[in-house]
């Protein structure tokens, strides 16, 4: 449905999800196990964004554990789980976020969930289109079954820059595995950059 363009997305989709997605629950299934990290680097020229959990400060939406919790954003209106990755960026830019799993397969806009779990609940796009919450966070969480062991590898891509509010962006990534905040990277992109970001392994 949103490939019917050749030029791309439709106005609706994921940012629909969003409203329906809010209400489920964000529980983790007290007979999962929950995930742990093995190891998580980044990829390309990714900074570390330094976690300063010393004075914890109030949740914004931007893609960082500001009150240390463990949970990205909480009270955003998007969710965490067993596994959470999310974006956000500094511009009116579109930027899409995608999470390639074990197997191969790819989360993002174009692929909203697996049967295992994993689903994007928010897909912002920046200016490209009105009014909505949050236009500059993606997230991309699993719910319910345990994420699969292996390796993931997050990439951001400079979709567009919508109505020329875009130009270099910086865009923040956040992975939490299990309730725990495994890494946060920033990276600058340019316009139609698309970029591996970080990988990491989890058990
Ligand atoms: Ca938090
Ligand atoms: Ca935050």
């Amino acid at each position: 449905m949103l490939l019917l363009a050749c030029s791309g997305r439709g106005a609706d989709g994921p940012a629909s999800e969003t409203a329906r997605e809010v209400s489920e629950t964000d529980e983790v299934p007290s007979v999962v196990e929950p995930p742990t990290l093995v190891s998580i680097v980044p990829i390309a020229t990714a900074e570390e964004v330094p976690r300063d959990c010393s004075n914890p400060v109030e949740e914004s939406c931007n893609a960082i554990d500001d009150d240390c919790d463990g949970v990205i954003d909480d009270g955003c209106g998007y969710g965490t789980g067993l596994m959470q990755v999310t974006a956000s960026w500094d511009t009116g830019a579109d930027i899409d976020l995608y999470v390639t799993g074990p197997l191969g397969d790819t989360l993002s806009f174009q692929r909203l969930s697996t049967p295992s779990g994993a689903r994007v609940d928010h897909s912002g796009r920046g200016e490209c289109v009105g009014e909505m919450p949050n236009p500059q966070i993606e997230n991309i969480r699993w719910v319910g079954t345990r994420p699969m062991d292996g390796i993931y590898e997050v990439e951001v891509h400079y979709w567009g820059e919508c109505v020329g509010s875009g130009g270099p962006t910086n865009v923040t990534i956040s992975v939490a595995v299990g309730r725990r905040i495994a890494g946060q990277y920033r990276h600058s992109l340019l316009p139609g950059e698309r970029i591996r970001v970080v990988r990491f392994v989890v058990q």
